[in-house]
């Protein structure tokens, strides 16, 4: 947990857009001495960050760390309910794993969850989701949305328009999503994400939004039985990028969605993700656990369910499947 005059540093030299912030109004802005000011500086010193003090002027951050921590996200980071609690991890099993144990134990809503590397990262139907350290980003949110549990697949749908939005803003590729969860770039998977939830009867008490986004791994960081499937941002950008800043970004998304869809409900999202689905209106099939589907893919239901017309123009309505162009 970050003490509350950490977070107040940190959303200073946010504000400040670079410019330097004296020692006084830091002191009087978080209302501390100057002395506790300092004191805070030095540890940011100690975690990694590069600050400049100038006399007269006062102090400014001019590098930060590569890594994911709560102050590197932190420090830019605007938006009002998520990522107001941030739990960093360097390794954990699952963030996933941590998160229902914060949701259980009453963690506010918009609380993150990020590590550098999961030793145990989950996909769907326990398998599992390769997160090597320092490369990719590994993170769960959790919401507590007042809706019907039939709905809870929407948020799934929602969390993938809002990295697919993400990786446009930060490095102009152009993802597309199959459903119900991968974000795919030329074909290959470079996002997943895995919705869980704690509910009882139809009540919701927490939706945890798992996602997994290979940023700056190389080809040879995947094991040999992901490199055909398998891409990253900076495989397919050429160059690597700073994966606190993607986390911002897709926080800042997530917010404005989930926003979006509290106010005006799941149609504004389901025409946003279907603009980006690549399978609606192709031939498909859909491998679920109690069979395969083949038809054409129509479209998403107000639910977020995927519906499928096979040969016999027979509807479908399939709600967990792995699903495969066919070609
Ligand atoms: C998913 O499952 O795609 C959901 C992945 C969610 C991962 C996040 S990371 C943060 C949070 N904490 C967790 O423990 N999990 C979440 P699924 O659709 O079942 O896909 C899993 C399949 O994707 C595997 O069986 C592999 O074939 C493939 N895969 C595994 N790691 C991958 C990676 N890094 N990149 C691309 N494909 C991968």
């Amino acid at each position: 947990m970050q003490s509350e005059l950490r977070k107040k540093l940190l959303a200073a030299f946010t504000e400040s857009n670079g410019e330097y912030l004296s020692g006084q109004y830091l002191a009087d802005l978080i209302g501390c001495s100057r002395t506790a000011v300092w004191k805070h500086i030095e540890e940011l010193r100690r975690d990694g960050f590069e600050l400049e003090a100038v006399r007269r002027k006062g102090y400014r951050i001019v590098k930060t760390t590569e890594k994911v921590t709560a102050d590197e996200i932190r420090l830019g980071l605007k938006t009002s309910l998520l990522g107001t609690e941030i739990h960093y991890e360097e390794s954990v099993d699952s963030t996933q794993k941590i998160a229902h144990r914060l949701a259980y134990d009453d963690a506010p809503e918009g609380t993150i969850v990020v590590a550098e590397e999961q030793l145990n990262g989950r996909g769907r139907m326990d398998r599992k989701w390769h997160s090597p350290k320092y490369t990719g980003i590994w993170m769960s949110v959790i919401l507590r949305p007042e809706i019907p549990l039939p709905r809870a697949p929407q948020l799934t749908l929602l969390a993938a328009v809002a990295v697919v939005q993400s990786i446009e803003e930060c490095t102009a590729l152009s993802p597309q999503i199959k459903w119900p969860n991968d974000i795919l770039i030329g074909g290959k998977k470079v996002t997943g994400i895995l919705t869980e939830l704690q509910a009882e009867a139809d009540r919701i008490f927490s939706i945890i939004i798992g996602i997994g986004i290979n940023v700056n791994q190389q080809l040879e960081d995947y094991p040999e039985e992901l490199r055909g499937t398998a891409t990253s941002l900076a495989i397919e950008k050429g160059g690597n990028l700073s994966r606190a800043e993607l986390v911002r970004v897709v926080l800042q998304k997530l917010e404005n969605l989930y926003k979006l869809y509290m106010e005006k409900g799941f149609y504004p999202i389901r025409l946003l993700w279907e603009s980006y689905a690549v399978s609606i209106g192709k031939q498909i099939t859909a491998r679920t656990i109690s069979g395969s589907i083949s038809g054409k893919a129509l479209g998403i239901t107000e639910e977020g369910v995927l519906r499928i017309e096979d040969e016999a123009g027979e509807i479908h309505h399939v709600y967990s499947a792995d699903i495969e162009l066919d070609s």
